[in-house]
């Protein structure tokens, strides 16, 4: 590739710590390692792959790459089962490599993320196997180990110590016969959740973070850290029964709720982890905090900079919203007014205080365009750069995942074979074994899966999307013939060339990062409209999500006399109140 990227960064790693933080009006690229890139013909992405490809991300022109695990790990979870803190799986490649990662990546201007996976580890980390061999073990307590429910015998159903069901279905307990006892797995068994109770685990893992900042990383992503801190009741056992909903039958297993989310010490273990590994360090360090189940309350606890916590966080209402009371599987209708009042009472709430993160996707989601836009091949390119549009010109961090920035889609999965993650796959089997209907679990399946995410990125429209030379280990996307890297790059019409455009938007008009946000016409259902303004600035953004036409100032847009069209994904350029045609997007600058 020849050209410039999209535009200058604002800052430059480890270069001026005085600099406003680069990441206000700042991209994050998140590389899902095992689907990006394969270098060695196994077909399994690894980092030759991601080094071969900085050359698309400097492009794109993003700020930071946040790397998911590349750590040792068995993979039950696809690497969020951690093994060595302080080696890289064989399969992804080697230290030398990450290291030679990271110099690339800052000699093109771009930071590196890692992923910080502590709520857990695997079960074959030498803690855990430490942990597991003895009562007696020093490590005994880094994890969480109950005995059966009083009056039960270890091992059978209802001895459990809480009723507590897993994120990954069942139990939320293994019973371990070596010991007799059971531990605690907020996720898979291979996955046993750390007592951040002990000091020692706090320790170990702030020496860990530490190891890597000085390797040069430039912060952290954190893997669910707001459920670290676990509602302890004073006591034996200490963790107490979740609400069964109304008319469970007895025995059922419950979703913990306030028992683990944001638990009574969150905050105070969040400051510590701020003092004793960022402290004194380069300003330009960023942490994101992944926070299912957190409220505007305590995001704004979590991201107020005097209380130094974490710098943005991930939140998941606006990835709620298509759920039902039964949980994400539970499929129900998008309503766009709903969507828009989420993200706006974020904006809100956060406007004085903390700082917001911006995503449509990431590994655990389906692909937006197919979520939230339409995936038809008409307005596949229009909806992906319209939903963009939009996301982007909020005010936060923006992040982009592999794939988005080409309008990648959900994969044609037919049946359970196809798919691979073990989120689905033991759901799938959990209910069909209950009585439930096969074929509705599979459109289910089908919809929100996270293999819809995980399918190779694709690079070209040759043999397995180009993502490798040798047979990939889940099925490449047959769309790849038409959705691929190589026709989008120099395709101004194309997805990749709106990212380009939209991220250099970001970079280059200071209202975006510092603007405040205002929604117009809330209730429209096709009309996502807002402005942002400061400095006597103002953008106005328009996209209108759906087929058809639809003419702004007629639905009650007030037109600014004098706004310049600096965005639009329709092409030649209409003027700035024009009827906006399909999944048409509009942004428009005007000055006091
Ligand atoms: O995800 C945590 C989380 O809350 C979810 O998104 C969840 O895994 C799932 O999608 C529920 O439907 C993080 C990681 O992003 C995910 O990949 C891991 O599997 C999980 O933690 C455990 O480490």
């Amino acid at each position: 590739m020849t050209d410039t990227p999209g535009t200058s960064r604002a800052t430059e790693p480890g270069t001026d710590p005085q600099a406003p933080e680069w990441w206000r009006s700042g991209v994050v690229y998140q590389v899902w390692p095992r689907s990006f890139a394969d270098s060695d013909g196994d077909g399994v992405g690894d980092l030759g792959g991601v080094i071969s490809k900085l050359d698309h991300l400097e492009r794109l022109g993003v700020d930071a790459v946040w790397l998911s695990p590349v750590h040792a790990s068995p993979m039950v979870d696809n690497g969020y089962d951690i093994s060595d803190y302080q080696d890289v799986a064989p399969e992804f490649g080697t230290l030398a490599q990450l290291d030679e990662l990271v110099a690339q990546a800052h000699a093109r201007g771009i930071r590196v993320v890692m992923d910080l996976v502590v709520n857990h580890t695997s079960d074959q980390h030498a803690w855990f196997r430490e942990s597991r061999s003895s009562v007696e073990s020093p490590y005994r307590d880094f994890y969480w180990w109950r005995p059966p429910r009083e009056g039960h015998v270890g091992g059978e159903p209802g001895a459990e110590p809480t009723n507590w069901e897993s994120f990954f279905s069942g139990s939320t307990w293994q019973w371990d016969e070596a010991t007799g006892a059971y531990y605690l797995h907020l996720f898979a068994p291979e996955q046993p959740d750390l007592s951040w109770e002990n000091p020692a685990v706090r320790q170990a893992v702030h020496a860990m973070m530490r190891w890597w900042l000085d390797r040069g990383i430039d912060g952290f992503r954190m893997d669910v850290v707001n459920l670290i801190s676990k509602r302890v009741v004073p006591g034996t056992p200490g963790l107490a029964d979740a609400p069964v909903p109304p008319g469970a039958p007895p025995g059922s297993y419950a979703a913990p709720g306030d028992e683990t989310f944001n638990g009574p010490r969150i905050h105070e273990l969040l400051a510590e982890m701020h003092r004793e590994v960022f402290a004194g360090r380069d300003a330009g360090l960023v942490t994101v905090g992944e926070m299912p189940g957190t409220t505007i309350e305590h995001g704004r606890l979590y991201t107020d900079p005097a209380r130094a916590e974490v710098d943005m966080i991930f939140t998941f209402e606006h990835v709620d919203l298509d759920s039902g009371p039964g949980g994400k599987w539970d499929l129900r209708p998008l309503e766009l007014p709903r969507l828009k009042a989420t993200l706006d009472r974020w904006q809100q709430g956060l406007a004085d205080v903390g700082w917001n993160s911006l995503y449509w996707s990431n590994h655990d989601q389906p692909r937006p365009v197919s979520r939230f836009g339409d995936d038809s091949p008409q307005h596949r390119v229009r909806s992906a750069t319209a939903l963009a549009t939009v996301l982007q010109l909020h005010r936060g961090t923006a992040y982009v995942y592999q794939g988005e920035e080409l309008g990648m889609t959900n994969a044609p999965f037919a049946t359970i074979d196809d798919f691979d993650d073990l989120e689905s796959v033991n759901h799938y089997r959990e209910r069909v074994a209950r009585g439930d209907d096969p074929e509705q679990l599979l459109a289910a399946l089908r919809v929100k899966s996270r293999d819809n995410a995980r399918t190779p990125v694709q690079w070209t429209a040759g043999r397995h999307a180009g993502f490798t030379t040798g047979e990939p280990w889940l099925a490449v996307n047959p769309n790849h013939v038409e959705v691929n890297a190589e026709s989008q790059y120099d395709d101004p019409a194309s997805v990749f060339s709106h990212y380009r455009r939209l991220i250099a938007l970001r970079h280059d008009e200071p209202v975006v990062a510092r603007g405040d946000f205002t929604l117009l016409l809330p209730e429209h259902e096709r009309l996502w409209a807002f402005t942002r303004r400061a400095d006597g600035v103002t953008l106005t953004v328009l996209a209108h999500l759906s087929d058809g036409e639809l003419d702004p100032v007629a639905e009650g847009v007030v037109a600014s006399p004098g706004a310049e069209v600096v965005l639009t994904n329709e092409g030649t350029a209409a003027s700035a109140y024009a009827p906006l045609g399909p999944w048409a997007a509009r942004v428009l600058r005007s000055q006091d």
